[in-house]
């Protein structure tokens, strides 16, 4: 393992003010977000719109890291430039997701366990090959008044730890994300409850996995009430509630934390970031790894039509520089306008 190397990378990702887009959707999920749009998912309607985020001129001056799905790491610009490649030379590291989908935890009802570890070792070593420097693996973890089920955080953080191994071993930085999902009727203590569990499971997973933690990415769920909760926590309480999650759970020698927006707004997103950044006092880079608020407006503007992709990649530059100011702590709702 290139330590150096891993550290580095992990800084390009979310230092200087820059986050990540996640544009990882599973064909299923992209499929899903076109229908949104009346646009029929093909390989190359699904080219076209990751091409349409990539080529936004300026965009690597507030995204450090794509992440990109399989089939789209093997894609090229219209003009035939592989997706790593044109990424690479603007300074932008191309990662790519390797889990293969939360599948039903057999024995848990309602519980879910991240799966794909088997051969991911070769998979690794020629993502590599492909260009990518860093990987991502989700785990997924459901919350209402009885779940998650002890056994349910330990198998997600094993997997995620082995996953974590696998990629410094291969000189790939691992984005660590164990999601609390934010569906459902819970409170925001819940949620921290939750938070809490599953994260010190997780650190202690990858101790005993021995993955250094100067070259991972932590990509975690805000402190926030459920979607359908009677009055949701305001925005101050989500950020002071995360920041104290994350400074219990969360070593300081981890170089960077990257949220995931998890069914925020896109505003609401942006907000939460920047009240954390302006809290001041915080040991790690704070910063973004959105997939729904960098993508909700681009998507509805391009509606799949050629006439707005410019639109579409004005729409994306604006929430990718917002959230690089939020990242700042520099953010002011009236930049909305
Ligand atoms: C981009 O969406 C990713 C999920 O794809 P699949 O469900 O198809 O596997 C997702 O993992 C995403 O990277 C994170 O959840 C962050 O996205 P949000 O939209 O929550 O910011």
């Amino acid at each position: 393992m290139n330590l150096d190397a891993l550290k580095a990378t992990a800084m390009t990702m979310v230092g200087d003010g820059k986050g990540i887009l996640a544009a990882d959707e599973s064909t299923p999920t992209i499929g899903k977000r076109f229908e949104t749009i009346n646009t029929e998912s093909t390989e190359e309607s699904r080219r076209r719109y990751r091409e349409m985020f990539f080529t936004s001129e300026g965009a690597n001056n507030y995204i450090g890291g794509v992440i990109l799905f399989d089939e789209t790491l093997r894609q090229s610009t219209s003009d035939g430039m592989p997706f790593p490649k044109f990424l690479d030379d603007l300074g932008i590291v191309p990662g790519i997701k390797v889990d293969t989908g939360a599948k039903p935890l057999a024995g848990h009802n309602g519980e879910t366990v991240t799966e794909g570890l088997d051969g991911l070792r070769d998979r690794l070593a020629e993502y590599y090959s492909l260009g990518a420097r860093f990987a991502k693996w989700r785990a997924v973890i459901n919350i209402d008044d009885v779940l998650p089920s002890d056994f349910c955080i330990k198998a997600n953080a094993h997997a995620l730890a082995r996953y974590s191994a696998l990629c410094q071993e291969q000189n790939i930085v691992p984005i660590v994300e164990p999601e609390v999902l934010m569906d459902g009727g819970h409170s925001i203590e819940r949620c921290e409850e939750v938070t809490n569990k599953v994260l010190k499971t997780v650190f202690k997973e990858l101790q005993e996995h021995a993955v250094n933690l100067e070259g991972i990415v932590l990509k975690p769920n805000m402190i926030i009430s459920g979607a359908k909760a009677n009055n949701r926590a305001n925005s101050n309480t989500v950020a002071e509630a995360t920041i104290r999650c994350l400074k219990e759970n969360v070593p300081e020698s981890v170089p960077g934390i990257a949220f995931l927006s998890g069914g925020q707004s896109s505003e609401e997103a942006t907000e939460h970031l920047d009240l954390m950044n302006k809290m001041g006092d915080i040991p790690w880079e704070l910063s973004f790894s959105y997939g729904r608020a960098l993508q909700a407006s681009p998507l509805n503007i391009w509606s799949g039509s050629e006439d707005n992709f410019s639109a579409g990649q004005q729409a994306f530059l604006k929430r990718a520089k917002l959230n690089s100011l939020a990242h700042a702590g520099e953010y002011q709702k009236e930049m909305e306008d």
